[in-house]
């Protein structure tokens, strides 16, 4: 039985992937970091009371790395993990670089140095390296990426092919545009604005606080995407893929069809905050996804309307019984959240 190792496991993507390669015959293990709450509500249905699953280590601390795969002896290393809100890393640019960025070079040195080079190697490579990029973007398209965010996957993106083509690694990127889901984390945009329009309809919220309209992207459904990235790892030789649906809406068009689908006219209830809104944007995503398409075979199943309705569905359950995670819960209060 093949052992995948999954930096990030607790995260949207890190628990899809776990689901998806448990269903490949894999035997999965993750990385999980110290914090003060718990944080495996992603995946505490999939391991259900097998603690010796996951271990404890940080993408800033190369030693804790080592350890796990050492403890492990992984075939696939596949790096999710990552301190992913765009906006945030403006607030901690460094923190994001060392995590986001060095944090690449961290595992992909330590299977290096251990003479592990024999392990598969995946990293969750971004659409945000595109920055200003102009549409439609794919694998050659210039990176010019416009947040510490972007910069630092960018580094990690380009790492990953020196250890390809320096020590024959099979190292691989996977470029992703944005990707979402029932499980998405609170504070990116689309969660936002499904959450509490669900939570104005059912009366428990006045008004949501919303940064840039305007802005433009490419969003798909995160489980497709993960058998995107299984699919890169399972390719003949490794190579770097864009994953896309190639259709593109605004904020404003994404939150104008959330309120319209529970009856609700989003403009009676937006307020502009700009809190929310980032020294630099990204204008306008959307991917060319056509060399995955032809060569792994790999298209998004989840049209756009598919996604809206299955995060309604899914955040309209959690507010209505007050069920999962305590930041989804009734003790959630809208305004602490003005982080995202
Ligand atoms: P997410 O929900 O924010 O999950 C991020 C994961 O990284 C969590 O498990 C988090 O742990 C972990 N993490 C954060 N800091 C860490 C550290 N210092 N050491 C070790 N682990 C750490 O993100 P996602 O949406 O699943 O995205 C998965 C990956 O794809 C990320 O690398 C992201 O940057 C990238 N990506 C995402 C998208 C998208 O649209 N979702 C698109 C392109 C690329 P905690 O649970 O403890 O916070
Ligand atoms: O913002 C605008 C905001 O934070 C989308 C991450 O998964 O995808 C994600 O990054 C857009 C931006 O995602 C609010 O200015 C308006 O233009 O949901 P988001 P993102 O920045 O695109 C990429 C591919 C990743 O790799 C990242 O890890 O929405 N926007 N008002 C807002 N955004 C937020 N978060 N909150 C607002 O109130």
């Amino acid at each position: 039985m093949k052992k995948a190792l999954i930096s990030g496991i607790t995260g949207q993507d890190g628990s899809y992937l776990a689901e998806l390669l448990i269903t490949k015959g894999y035997d999965v293990y993750g990385t999980q970091r110290r914090t003060s709450t718990i944080t495996t509500e992603r995946i505490d249905h999939i391991f259900e009371s097998d603690n010796k699953k996951t271990f404890y280590a940080d993408l800033a601390d190369a030693n804790s790395l080592i350890n796990v795969l050492l403890k492990v002896k992984p075939d696939e290393v596949y790096n999710i993990g990552s301190m992913s809100h765009v906006r945030i890393s403006f607030e901690i640019p460094e923190n994001t670089a060392q995590v986001t960025g060095v944090g690449a070079l961290r595992w992909l040195e330590a299977l290096h140095s251990l003479g592990m080079t024999n392990v598969k190697y995946y990293q969750a490579s971004s659409s945000e390296m595109f920055g200003i990029s102009p549409p439609p973007q794919n694998e050659n398209t210039p990176m010019l990426p416009q947040s510490p965010y972007g910069c630092a996957k960018l580094f990690a993106y380009h790492i990953t092919k020196v250890y390809r083509v320096g020590y024959g690694m099979f190292a691989c990127n996977g470029i992703l545009f944005n990707h979402e889901g029932e499980r998405r984390g609170m504070n990116f945009v689309t969660q936002k604005i499904v959450y509490a329009a669900v939570r104005i309809k059912l009366g428990k919220l006045d008004k949501i606080k919303l940064g840039n309209l305007d802005a433009k992207r490419d969003w798909g459904f995160a489980g497709d995407y993960m058998e995107g990235v299984y699919r890169i790892m399972q390719h003949s030789v490794p190579d770097d893929f864009v994953l896309a649906t190639s259709e593109q809406y605004s904020v404003r068009e994404f939150a104008e069809k959330v309120f319209n689908q529970l009856g609700l006219n989003f403009y009676d209830y937006v307020v502009f905050d700009n809190a929310f809104t980032r020294p630099n944007e990204v204008p306008s995503l959307m991917g060319d996804s056509t060399k995955a398409r032809t060569i792994l075979g790999w298209k998004p199943e989840v049209t756009f309307e598919g996604l809206v309705d299955r995060m309604i569905k899914g955040a309209w359950d959690n507010v209505r019984n007050n069920t999962q995670r305590l930041a989804f819960s009734e003790g959630w209060k809208y305004s602490r959240y003005t982080q995202g």
